[in-house]
């Protein structure tokens, strides 16, 4: 089981963290921290969970440092959230609840309970969040030191069937495995490493480290920023790309994001509540964000998810918010990110789009995570980009985000996380008789019929050894 982390994800070995804690506990933290709101959307969550996010705040954050907490009720159906819940709220008397007539989704809600906030540091968490002893100080203090900081902490796992939290101790952790939550051009929540000689700058491991975005559901920010940088933007449907939309345009418009480790939380893993209507535009929040954000890399945005609708409705309001504050350019984001991150962006390609077979004439497809060793195969071709559209790296890497098909000891092409310093079994050549060609071994990728995985054997010119891709011209 994937075990994801908000900004550090690591399979789990241990279930304490107590190792953690104490190297944080060592630290000292000023006395005059600033004042929080804190805000919770929720909808039909059930309420013990709802209760224990709660209860969590109020247990763990300095009471003078806590002004209020506000629970978004974005138009719950069920009965005891609806009613149930002033019951259990009644003595706490910083806890408001805000309730909305109708649903307007878990961007929404988050906006309003930010608006309705009254002070002007801001957390937003989840409501099947729980935060731990000590999370306060440590990323309170960051802000204070750092105002225009969007802050998150690490988010840890919490048990589905015994609610335990869970994290893991970060001494533990080779610095150079530090695997951090990001983007990729897909617009998709990925991870990647931070870069080694950027985490040995700082003093101790326990420091704040920047990381490109957030995930969305713990972060700390100045409200006065937030607003000022347009807030969400409300144009997006329900949930989805709004944590980059955030994102970007803080690292654009003059802040930074930063991950403070000694601030621990833990979330509940669980199905999404907001459900997106089918009828709905596909992507339109991704397609929101690189045409107000993305400048030049908007495109390969559209193209990675298919070109499939471009309907997203007017965002110039959204690219006026972008002129008022004077916001850098996109590159200048990437740039900045790629001081701290490996992070991947799609230029130099050799190569890119929809693979063709000559044979067969299905479309090489392979999944969008890197799991282990998936299986690519050819599929009847669908022209909506995502699985089936793939780069020839500058790298020479057959790629689709992070995910690069490598030989496997069977002669099969699958899918393998791709190598930062190149792997021979991941590097291709596409040549002149529209072969692709794995470098270690010479061989040549050979379809099979639709829906079977491809493998790898002698280049003999046979027309199920060639592909055409959909573009070949090289990008800059
Ligand atoms: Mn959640």
């Amino acid at each position: 089981m994937n075990r994801v982390y908000e900004c550090v994800r690591m399979p789990l070995q241990h279930s304490s963290s107590e190792l953690f804690i104490f190297r944080c506990s060592r630290k000292t933290y000023p006395s005059d921290l600033p004042l929080v709101s804190v805000i919770i959307p929720f909808r039909n969550e059930a309420l013990s969970v709802l209760l224990r996010t709660v209860h969590s705040i109020i247990n763990t954050t300095p009471q003078q440092n806590l002004v209020d907490i506000i629970l978004v009720d974005d138009g719950s159906t069920d009965d005891d959230v609806k009613s149930v819940l002033e019951v259990h709220v009644k003595g706490m008397t910083k806890v408001k609840i805000l309730r909305l007539s109708s649903s307007v989704g878990l961007m929404g809600s988050r906006q309003k309970g930010i608006e309705n906030a009254t002070s002007d540091i801001i957390v937003v968490m989840d409501s099947h969040m729980e935060v731990t002893a000590g999370w306060f100080e440590p990323i309170a203090t960051e802000m204070k030191m750092d105002p225009k900081a969007l802050l998150t902490g690490q988010v840890g796992v919490i048990d589905r069937d015994t609610f335990q939290f869970q994290s893991f101790p970060l001494d533990k952790v080779p610095e150079n495995s530090l695997d951090y939550q990001t983007f990729d051009f897909y617009l998709y929540q990925t991870g990647a490493f931070l870069k080694e000689e950027y985490l040995k700058t700082r003093k101790m491991k326990s420091d704040p480290f920047y990381i490109p975005a957030i995930q969305g559901n713990f972060f700390m920010m100045n409200r006065t920023m937030f607003l000022k940088l347009g807030g969400f933007d409300l144009g997006m449907k329900l949930w989805g790309a709004e944590q980059f939309e955030l994102s970007f345009k803080v690292w654009m418009c003059g802040g930074s994001i930063k991950c403070v480790p000694c601030s621990l939380a833990g979330h509940l893993y669980r199905e999404i509540i907001w459900k997106r209507p089918k009828s709905e535009t596909k992507h339109s929040n991704e397609y929101r964000l690189a045409a107000v954000w993305m400048d030049q890399y908007r495109n390969d945005v559209f193209e990675m998810l298919g070109n499939y609708s471009l309907e997203y409705g007017d965002v110039e309001e959204r690219r006026k918010i972008r002129r008022t504050n004077k916001c850098k350019s996109f590159q200048y984001y990437l740039d900045k990110v790629k001081t701290f991150a490996h992070i991947y962006i799609p230029r130099g390609r050799k190569a890119k789009g929809i693979i063709q077979n000559a044979a067969t004439e299905a479309c090489l497809d392979g999944p969008l995570h890197y799991g282990s060793q998936i299986a690519i195969i050819t599929y009847w071709c669908h022209y909506k980009g995502y699985n089936q559209y793939w780069e020839l790296s500058a790298k020479d890497q057959l790629r689709h985000s992070y995910v690069c098909v490598r030989r496997n000891m069977t002669n099969h092409a699958v899918t393998e996380r791709c190598k930062e310093h190149g792997l021979d079994e991941q590097t291709w050549r596409y040549n002149q008789n529209d072969e692709i060609v794995e470098q270690s071994s010479g061989l040549c990728l050979t379809a099979n019929t639709i829906n079977t995985p491809v493998h790898l054997e002698a280049c003999k010119g046979k027309r199920n050894q060639k592909w055409f891709w959909t573009r070949l011209e090289r990008d800059d």
